[in-house]
């Protein structure tokens, strides 16, 4: 029987600018592994619920916590938790500020090898979801879409929804998903051995 990994990951640093992450020279090289989506959907929980750590990231009752690049070695990876979009209740300053964090991200990393889409089961992917989607598509980025809260339906509706976000996403190669949930512990195996095996 192969030996599975336990994930394990400790808190680098957090910052505004990829650019003064990629000054640390010891992390440079490692390929790196982004969690993205919407603001509330649950990405800073799975970092937690992942790593069997819950004091790993930030998690809060109110959307928009996350506010900046959270940086994370696991094993041979750089995990970034990074800020949700689509979230109304801040300031245009910050969301000035919160565009050119994460377009800066995008747009200028050589070390980004994954990215961990999350989706909440229960909403259509809406107009951000898909301007991103297409992004990832146009760059040809490898992905993994996450569906998370699936503790929220039962498992008739949780395929249900599946099909319907994928009729949305309208995907233009095989796409991989995982359904995810913090509270029944659906998921997690699943990409341990999708990023390890
Ligand atoms: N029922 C259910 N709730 C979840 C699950 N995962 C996360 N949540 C809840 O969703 C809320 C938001 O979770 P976060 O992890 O802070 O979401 P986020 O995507 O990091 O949000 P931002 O930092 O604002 O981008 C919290 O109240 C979580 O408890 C899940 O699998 N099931
Ligand atoms: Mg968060």
């Amino acid at each position: 029987m192969v030996k599975r990994i336990k994930p394990r990951a400790e808190f680098i640093s957090s910052h505004e600018n990829l650019a003064d992450f990629m000054k640390k020279r010891t992390y440079k090289a490692f390929p790196q592994i982004a969690m993205v989506g919407r603001s509330n959907v649950g990405k800073s929980s799975l970092m937690n619920h992942f790593f069997q750590n819950k004091k790993l990231a930030f998690v809060a009752k109110t959307p928009g916590k996350t506010r900046l690049l959270n940086f994370y070695k696991s094993h041979t990876y750089v995990f970034v938790d990074l800020p949700g979009y689509g979230y109304a209740k801040i300031s245009r300053k910050q969301r000035s500020l919160w565009g050119k964090t994460v377009h800066d991200f995008f747009e200028n990393n050589e070390q980004l090898s994954l990215v961990l889409f999350l989706l909440d089961i229960r909403r259509d992917p809406n107009a951000d979801d898909l301007l991103f989607y297409n992004w990832l598509q146009q760059n040809n980025l490898a992905h993994i879409f996450i569906l998370t809260k699936t503790d929220k339906l039962n498992a008739y509706e949780n395929k249900k929804r599946q099909e319907q976000i994928m009729n949305i996403l309208n995907p233009k190669q095989e796409s991989f998903f995982i359904h995810y949930s913090i509270f029944n512990k659906e998921g997690r195996d699943g990409l341990i051995k999708k990023l390890w095996d």
